[in-house]
């Protein structure tokens, strides 16, 4: 625990510290401009770098991270999030959470074509959150290159050219979790109930042991209690498995194969938020991280350095 402490008191010290950095930055930039910039934009300006440092603090802190730590946990450092920070005139939040922790849409399709097994677990997960799961047909259908319909929910152009306001499927991988209004049979309320658990990753990915919603490991761990889950999930916050064997001896009745080759304990993308208010400006940031190395192909590479995938104000 203490050394979780001390670890997230590095992280705030280097979040004040990059904030820091960048009000210096900007003061100097606007002293050298001979523009009379308002107020209000400037305030929205300043705001603005602060969340740029916010999500190139998270980067530094991941990068560390790799360094140091062969696997990923809820108990790291880089999990705990910062609220209401103090920095200058701003209050900054930020938090930092794994992308790989949630079920990788992108997974459904392997080399273009329907992937079975990634299917079976997604349905899986659908239904124990409650909704209907045939629409992972539909899923997998927009993803797939091809033009077939697979499964009784899927739907692919003609499904979607029939609308009233007619469009194509996209049939390639999906770059936000978003995407899903636009697929077959997913309305508010699917979505909402199941974006806390889905990602949209530009590669195959495992999901993390470590860091994955209850509800996505249970849909990994096929013929598993409850009771199983549920004391796996309480044995990894107390420690963070190291393997997944290790895993599996708690994980009473549950298949070994596909989820053996379909999980790990060490992440390589992570979700980025920052939120910064000053004054009357409120700036909020969201940012996909891609950390290098560690890819599932070459679980053994060596950390290098960290990338932002896509980036979006939220407000
Ligand atoms: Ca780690
Ligand atoms: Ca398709």
């Amino acid at each position: 625990m203490k050394r979780t402490q001390r670890g997230v008191a590095a992280v705030t010290a280097i979040l004040v510290a990059a904030i820091a950095a960048a009000t210096a930055a900007y003061l100097l930039a606007q002293q050298s401009s001979t523009l009379n910039q308002a107020a209000l934009v400037s305030g929205r300006a300043q705001a603005d770098a602060f969340a740029r440092a916010g999500i190139d603090w998270a980067r530094g802190i991941l990068a560390e991270d790799g360094k140091r730590t062969s696997i990923d946990a809820l108990s790291e450092p880089w999990a705990q999030p910062i609220a209401g920070l103090p920095v200058e005139r701003a209050v900054v939040s930020g938090a930092i959470s794994d992308a790989q922790g949630r079920f990788n849409l992108n997974n459904l399709v392997r080399d273009g074509n329907r992937s079975d097994a990634d299917i079976a677990i997604f349905r899986r997960l659908l239904e124990g959150l409650g909704i209907d799961p045939r629409l992972a047909d539909a899923v997998a259908d927009w993803i797939d290159a091809d033009s077939t319909v697979g499964g009784e929910g899927g739907a692919e152009d003609a499904y979607y050219l029939a609308a009233p306001r007619p469009y194509r499927a996209a049939n390639q991988p999906m770059t936000q979790v978003e995407e899903l209004y636009r697929v077959r049979g997913f309305d508010r309320a699917v979505v909402s109930r199941l974006a806390p658990h889905v990602s949209a990753l530009p590669a195959r990915t495992v999901v993390n042991i470590n860091t994955a919603s209850v509800e996505v490991l249970a849909a990994y761990l096929d013929g598993a209690s409850p009771a199983a889950v549920a004391r796996i999930a309480a044995r990894r916050s107390e420690k963070p498995f190291q393997s997944l064997d290790e895993m599996f001896e708690l994980a009473e009745g549950a298949k070994r194969e596909p989820a053996q080759s379909l999980l790990g304990m060490r992440s390589s993308h992570f979700l980025v938020f920052v939120r910064v208010e000053q004054d009357d400006v409120l700036v909020g940031e969201e940012a996909l991280v891609r950390r290098g190395g560690a890819e599932p192909s070459q679980p053994a590479a060596p950390p290098g350095p960290t990338a932002i995938i896509w980036r979006r104000s939220l407000f």
